[in-house]
Formats: C-alpha cells, sequence, structure tokens
C-alpha cells in the first residue's frame, strides 16, 4: 500500500497487526454460525438470504409480496407485508410458553434493583400503550422520549411499536435546546420523561430542562413523568400526568394490531456537519429482521443460556438495536444498568458481570481505553468466568485496547467481535461471526452475509487493498428510510459523493487478506466516546454566547475518549469570557458531551481565500504536528501563533 492511498483526513493508518485468533474448538464446539454457510448463501442470492432470515426470526401478520424494491437511493423491504414489532418482541415468546424468561435484570445505580420477566413487560407495554392512546396519541404520530436507563424506557418505546407510532428518544445528556429542537423537527404530539436519573451518586434532573424545552414546543400535548430521581418538579395541570397514576388506571389489554412493513417505527437524530441534526428515520419488517438475526449471529445467542449485557444509552442507535429490538425480538434476558462504571467503585461492571453471572458482553473502545487505565486489578476482584464472548463498537479498536479486552476481561478464552455500523444501517454491518471468523486485534474483518461494502479512492475506482472510502454497494433491510422532513438532504449526504453507492463517511483499508481495518471519519463529525458530535454544532452553540465572534472547533486523538473537542475562539472586541464560562456555555446549550476539552482564545482563525475554516491544520496544531500544506492559507502568522500557544499548554490539563 502506498501512503497516498489514503482518503485525505482519514486517521493516521495503523500498524499492519498480524496477531490472529481462530475461534477456539471449544467456542466452535456449540456455535450456531461455523463454516461458510451463511456467506455462501447470501453469495447466492442475498435478497432471498435476507427473506429467509426475515421468515426464520420474525412472525409476519401478513407475507410480503416482493422481498425488496430499490430505487436508489430509497428502499422498501417486504413489501406489502404486515408485522407488529411488539408483538415479535413480547406476545409471541408470552404465547410460546416462555412468559417467565426474565427480559431484563435491570441495576439502578444506588444499588437497587428489578427483575422484569417477558409477561411482566407485556403487561405494562400493553398498559403504556393504552395510556398513549388515552393522550391522544395514534398510528403515524411521533413521541419523544427523554429518560434514564430505566425499563420504562424500553416501554415507551414497545408501547409506540404497538400501536404504529414512532418514537424519537433523545439521550438524558442532551441540554434543553437540543429537546426542543428535535421535538420541534418531530412535531411529537407526547413526551415522556422523567423527574431525574441517577448519575455518579446524584441525582441529575430532567424534567426541570424539559419544562424549559417545554416552553417552546406547541406540538407537545401531553407529558408522562416517571418517578426515579425522587427530586421536587413541577406538574403543570392538565398536562402533565405521572406515570404511576395512568399505569395503574390504564386498559390492560391492547391488542397489536399488525402494521405495514415499511411502517415507521422510529426517528433518531445524529448530528450532521452542517448544524441541524438529522432525523434519521427507520422502519419495521427489515430493521426488525437484521437486528434479529445480527444480534443472534453476531453474539452466538443461546437464549436459553445466554445473558447479555450491552452498557450503551437507550438514546443511541446501539440501545435501540441491541438493548431493546434485537435482543427482545430473540427473547433473550439481558441485564440493563442505569449508571456510570465508577460508582460506587472502579468495579462497578465486573461486580455486575459476577452478579448476573453475564456471557456475552458488549461495550465501547473509549470505556475499555478507561478500564486501562484503572488498572487489571479492577477486574481481577471479580470472577468474569461466565463470560463467553466479548463484543466492541463505536470506535476503531486498539490493538492494545484488544488485547487487554481479550486477557483481562475474556480471561483469554473469549472471542471478540469489533462491530462496525452506524445510526444510518441501523445494525452490524461489518463484524466477525465468532464461530467462524479468525480474527485480527483491531480489525472488524468482513462484511456480514448479505452486506456489500467496498473500498473506493477519490475518483470512485475500487481499492482493493489499502486506504479507501468505506462505501456500501447495494441496499440491506435495516437501511435508513432517509432523513426526516428533507429527502434531498438524505440523497445529498449519503448518495452523492460515489454513483450508486452509499457514502459511510468513514475511512478504512484492507490488508492482503481481504480484512478490514476502519480509519475513523473522514468529515468533520467528531467522535468522542463513542458519540458523534459535529463540528459545527459546537461552533454554532459557541458563537452564541455574546462574547464569541467565531469558533473553529476539530477532534483532536485522545488516548482516552478517542476524540476530544479542542476550540479555537476569537472574542468580539472589547469582549471578555473565560475558558470555563464557555465550556458550560456549550453544555447548556447541547449538552456535557460536547463541551470541549480546551479552548484557545485567538485574535485570528486561520482561513483559504475564500473564507473557510481551515480544520485540518488546526487539528494538525491541536495534535502537535508540523504543518502540512499551508498554500491555500490566507495568513500564515495565525497559525504559527496557534502552535506558540499550544506549546505552552501541557497536554493533558
Ligand atoms: C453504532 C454507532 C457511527 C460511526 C461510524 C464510525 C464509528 C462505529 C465502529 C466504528 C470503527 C467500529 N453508530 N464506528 N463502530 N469505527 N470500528 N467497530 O456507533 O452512528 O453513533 O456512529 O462510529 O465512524 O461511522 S453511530
Amino acid at each position: 500500500m502506498t501512503d497516498n492511498a489514503s482518503p485525505p483526513g482519514a486517521i493516521d493508518a495503523l500498524q499492519w497487526e498480524n496477531r490472529r485468533f481462530p475461534p477456539s474448538a471449544a467456542f466452535k464446539n456449540d456455535t450456531l454460525a461455523a463454516g461458510t454457510f451463511l456467506y455462501d448463501e447470501a453469495d447466492a442470492d442475498y435478497q432471498g438470504f435476507w427473506a429467509r432470515q426475515s421468515a426464520d426470526l420474525l412472525d409476519w401478520a401478513k407475507e410480503w409480496h416482493t422481498i425488496c424494491e430499490w430505487e436508489l437511493p430509497f428502499a422498501k423491504w417486504f413489501v406489502g407485508g404486515e408485522l407488529n414489532v411488539s408483538f415479535n418482541c413480547l406476545d409471541r415468546h408470552v404465547l410460546g410458553g416462555r412468559g417467565d424468561r426474565v427480559a431484563f435484570y435491570w441495576e439502578g445505580e444506588p444499588g437497587d434493583s428489578r427483575v422484569v420477566t417477558y409477561a411482566e413487560l407485556l403487561d405494562e407495554t400493553q398498559r403504556f400503550a393504552n395510556v398513549l392512546k388515552d393522550l391522544g396519541v395514534g398510528k403515524g404520530d411521533r413521541v419523544n422520549i427523554y429518560l434514564p436507563m430505566i425499563p420504562e424506557a424500553v416501554v415507551a418505546m414497545l408501547a409506540c411499536a404497538r400501536i404504529g407510532a414512532a418514537h424519537s428518544v433523545v439521550f438524558g445528556g442532551f441540554s434543553a435546546n437540543s429537546l426542543r429542537d428535535r421535538i420541534n423537527d418531530a412535531e411529537a404530539k407526547v413526551l415522556v420523561t422523567a423527574d431525574g436519573g441517577f448519575r455518579r451518586g446524584d441525582v441529575f434532573p430532567l424534567k426541570p430542562v424539559a419544562d424549559e424545552a417545554l416552553a417552546d414546543t406547541p406540538s407537545i400535548t401531553g407529558v408522562v413523568v416517571v418517578r426515579r430521581g425522587g427530586n421536587e418538579v413541577e406538574m403543570e395541570a392538565g398536562r402533565d400526568h405521572w406515570y404511576h397514576d395512568l399505569i395503574g388506571a390504564a386498559d390492560p389489554v391492547c391488542v397489536a394490531e399488525p402494521m405495514d412493513s415499511e411502517q415507521l417505527l422510529f426517528l433518531l437524530y445524529t448530528s450532521g456537519t452542517t448544524g441541524k441534526p438529522k432525523g434519521i428515520m427507520h422502519t419495521s419488517g427489515g430493521y426488525l429482521t437484521q437486528v434479529a438475526f445480527t444480534h443472534k449471529y453476531v453474539f452466538d445467542l443461546h437464549p436459553e443460556t445466554d445473558v447479555f449485557w450491552c452498557t450503551a444509552d437507550v438514546g443511541w442507535i446501539t440501545g435501540h438495536s441491541y438493548i431493546v429490538y434485537g435482543p427482545l425480538a430473540n427473547g433473550a434476558t439481558q441485564v440493563m444498568y442505569e449508571g456510570v462504571p465508577n460508582h460506587p467503585g472502579n468495579d462497578r461492571l465486573w461486580e455486575i458481570i459476577e452478579k448476573y453471572k453475564v456471557t456475552l458482553f458488549y461495550t465501547a473502545p473509549t470505556a475499555i481505553r478507561t478500564f486501562m487505565k484503572w488498572g487489571a486489578a479492577e477486574p481481577e476482584k471479580h470472577d468474569l468466568s461466565s463470560l463467553r464472548l466479548l463484543g466492541s463498537v463505536g470506535e476503531p479498536i486498539n490493538p492494545e485496547a484488544w488485547m487487554w479486552y481479550q486477557e483481562h476481561i475474556g480471561g483469554n478464552s473469549c472471542p471478540i467481535v469489533d462491530t462496525w455500523w452506524q445510526t444510518e444501517t441501523g445494525a452490524i454491518m461489518i463484524s466477525p461471526l465468532p464461530g467462524a471468523t479468525t480474527t485480527k486485534p483491531g480489525s472488524a474483518t468482513f462484511p456480514l452475509p448479505g452486506i456489500g461494502a467496498e473500498l473506493v479512492d477519490e475518483q470512485g475506482d475500487r481499492v482493493e487493498h489499502g486506504g479507501g472510502y468505506l462505501t456500501l454497494t447495494r441496499p440491506w433491510p435495516s437501511m435508513l428510510r432517509g432523513i426526516w422532513g428533507d429527502q434531498e438532504r438524505y440523497r445529498e449526504t449519503y448518495w452523492s459523493r460515489f454513483d450508486g453507492r452509499y457514502f459511510a463517511g468513514d475511512g478504512a483499508k484492507l490488508d492482503s487478506d481481504g480484512y478490514l481495518w476502519l480509519l475513523g471519519r473522514v468529515d468533520d463529525v467528531m467522535n468522542v466516546s463513542g458519540h458523534r458530535i459535529s463540528t459545527t454544532e459546537v461552533e454554532s452553540a459557541l458563537v452564541a454566547h455574546p462574547a464569541v465572534a467565531e469558533a473553529a472547533v476539530v477532534g483532536a486523538t485522545d488516548p482516552t475518549t478517542g476524540q476530544a473537542i479542542i476550540a479555537y475562539v476569537t472574542l468580539r472586541g472589547g469582549a471578555a469570557a473565560d475558558e470555563q464560562e464557555l465550556r458550560a456555555f456549550v453544555g447548556e446549550e447541547i449538552g456535557h458531551i460536547a463541551k470541549p476539552k480546551t479552548i484557545y482564545f485567538t485574535p485570528d482563525l486561520p482561513k483559504t481565500r475564500s473564507g473557510k475554516i481551515m480544520r485540518r491544520l488546526l487539528r494538525d496544531v491541536a495534535e502537535g504536528r508540523n504543518l502540512g500544506d499551508t498554500s491555500t492559507l490566507a495568513d500564515v502568522n495565525v497559525v504559527s501563533e496557534l502552535q506558540r500557544r499550544a506549546a505552552e499548554t501541557p497536554p493533558d490539563d
């Protein structure tokens, strides 16, 4: 491979990694997918393959007549078919005699816990579906969900699915402004929230934040509030209701009506390169097929004996697909945890694994790097021998972190599945099959059966070895169906860069064995602890401060969070603001996850002659590199001044 084959902006090429880990004989002995049969079937006829999976994994109320209708970039899957997603996640397990199976071992941060069976989850979901109906929610309406990690979040999502309303879950760490914008974009009728939740030993308020948003959300006619934090909240008469009051009074039966396969299941907002977040649309039959398929085969799920734990928040796509829809469709038993990994001690997760005898564990590289920082003594305090498989998602996992994970969490006896996918893809796309694939630390290996992924160069020509842009070459069942309210932006964002291909925004490289190595994002969306944050959104938040004239934000490589947000800010003449104040301001505007780690004040930003900020140079400065090409700079002195200041600041303050 030559270096200039790498796409511009991609993370520097990783070292070639030659360690290999074939599946162990013990694992292969009882795996669902040894050998190549799934790949062979899919290679022969990928649509037929997905059709067989949908019939195998789901219960359909009405057969579809066409597997896939594809008018690039718009896909429909299982056209003409009807199913109810909540029926597939709940009723059929209960009807099949598995109502007593545990759906969730829920662990609250303060140490309280609940066990929720499939029968109980079905009962509560039916009641809450009736609550929503009573609040005027019907098929095709949108419901916003702004909750901590509590079982009611799952109930609310499934209740929406049951009546054909789409949910839009907003992560509890987002600010009032972010919540308001998302509610207004979706024109949601009802908001489901809580008084507050627990985080790092404290109660964090949700309802008070929601109240701020609700001051300016004309579409909302009802608010349901779960009591969790116990904090004081105000309830607006006529609009706000306690969840427990409504549930207690609700009709216990809500029949799951069949919905069209293409019924909108949810919107999930994700940052784009321009300020306005995109409402990614996912529908029912195709989405459920692929999340169920990937959850079953990538995690080698044995639903009678496995205990699955995905540490994501339900506010992200990973929580939607691998806490709610995939695992519940498969009748899995899961752990759900409310809080942070270091409360009360740095061994909380390992204590939970031991307590519930977790067998399948799915987390993010940023978490793994944090565990490494805390030291191997923490997991060593606990018996983790129940684990039989580990997963990773959200960012490229560095080989050292992969090896540490395998040794200190997996006890050198668990395969690791590094799973690449996006909010937009809905489900895992590139990953090992643990009983079939020889893994290499740091590689997500190969596209899953049925998935077409290829690298291309700048011109869109296929790259067979070395670096390139990661593209998807054919429709897949759980693909996004578009951007809510803006299908032109959908076409433009994902389908215009390379003819006939979906461009995922990531760079990757292919080694000589055909293994894929993800290199990070090539655009300006930062990935901080697995959260995608657009530079433009943070810049807009900074500029909204009265003292700020201009801001440029970059993601600089950070050993813990993957990328850290570095901001360069120019103040208005005569105005004053300090770093602390601006960080807090961004926290208010977007949420704590978007607060810059470091802010440099500068009289000027590096720009091209046409006035575009050159973030690439700022990234070089932030990472202490020599500057690349500066020939397009309007004023070279600007960066040398910034470099001087960066050198004065200790890198890890
Ligand atoms: C599931 C999720 C998507 C972006 C994606 C990548 C990065 C995710 C991996 C990864 C390398 C992985 N959805 N990403 N998984 N990079 N290896 N296994 O994270 O929409 O929030 O983010 O995350 O850049 O485009 S997401």
